[in-house]
């Protein structure tokens, strides 16, 4: 009975981890320029860390991306919409400004649109 009672417990408190993990590491996930003028790095390696970056509408921010993946498709960094293309060589801190006047979602991704994230202009 008692028994029974510890195992229900502790499982339902390895259910509540396991939920508060799932979505705090999605939020960990997200970078956001809070202020001013700002840097963000951004580390290429399976695809985009962060993935979700937060950028203020009028303020330049200067994405720091940098490639320690071996994959050749990640080489490319582009933003379409913005008309942003650049090439990332292994282990170099590449600058990407950006300005973005609207607000809105504009989305990135590598040479060929497998990995991808999003720049959220608020
Ligand atoms: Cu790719």
């Amino acid at each position: 009975m008692i028994l029974s009672k510890i195992i229900v417990t502790s499982f339902g408190l390895i259910l509540i981890g396991f939920i508060y993990w799932f979505f705090f590491g999605k939020k960990s996930s997200t970078a956001e320029v809070l202020d001013g003028q700002g840097e963000i790095k951004v580390t290429v390696e399976g695809g985009y860390k962060p993935e979700v970056i937060k950028l203020k509408k009028g303020i330049k921010t200067t994405l720091i991306l940098k490639r320690t993946d071996t994959n050749p498709c990640l080489e490319d960094f582009i933003i379409p919409d913005l008309k942003i293309k650049r090439y990332l060589p292994m282990n170099k801190e590449i600058k990407v400004s950006i300005k973005v006047d609207r607000v809105g979602i504009w989305d990135f991704h590598c040479g060929m649109n497998m990995y991808h994230g999003k720049l959220i202009v608020e």
